[in-house]
């Protein structure tokens, strides 16, 4: 399975999350799994950056695809949103794709990491996460999505939206 986070916190951030969702569809073998939108609070950003919208989606790999494809593609994807492209660290952003998990493939060169290194310590990575790929193990954890969900302890606020509260 492949792992997807995504996030925004410029422009229209829940619409283009949910667009961007629908776009991940093609690198898809079968129907990829779409978690809630999520409002959390920056982590790690200049100070006065605005909420984000978090999301993940899971899908299996279409025949062919590589993490250095996907990668690759998901790099245009950020830039048709109008991402720039080295703006100071976190800055905000009206999309970030980033691959998370690609089956049990591990990448360890300067500007690849894979499966992603911070995304267990993150809520905003786990809470959307755990809604699409619970049961998956993370590599080098032996625990499951759920299960780091579980135990992470985390001071961010993390907020599922729905119909009430997605504005
Ligand atoms: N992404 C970051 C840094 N901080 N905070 C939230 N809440 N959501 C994000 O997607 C996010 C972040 C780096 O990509
Ligand atoms: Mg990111
Ligand atoms: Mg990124």
């Amino acid at each position: 399975m492949i792992l997807i986070g995504l996030g925004s916190n410029r422009g229209d951030s829940a619409a283009i999350v949910l667009e961007a969702m629908d776009r991940l569809q093609s690198f898809a073998l079968g129907q990829a799994r779409q978690s809630s939108l999520w409002r959390t609070s920056p982590v790690d950003c200049p100070p006065d950056s605005e909420e984000f919208i978090n999301a993940a989606v899971a899908f299996e790999a279409r025949h062919g695809l590589t993490p250095e494809s996907l990668l690759g593609q998901l790099k245009l994807l950020e830039k048709e949103y109008g991402r720039a492209v080295k703006p100071e660290r976190n800055a905000p952003r009206e999309l970030d794709l980033d691959l998370l998990l690609f089956d049990d493939e591990i990448r360890q060169s300067a500007d690849f990491v894979l499966p992603h290194p911070r995304a267990v310590d993150r809520l905003f990575v786990l809470a959307p996460a755990a809604e699409v790929l619970p049961d998956a193990r993370w590599p080098g954890t032996g625990q499951t999505i759920g299960q780091l969900l579980a135990a992470l302890c985390s001071d961010e606020r993390v907020v599922k939206l729905d119909a009430s509260n997605v504005e």
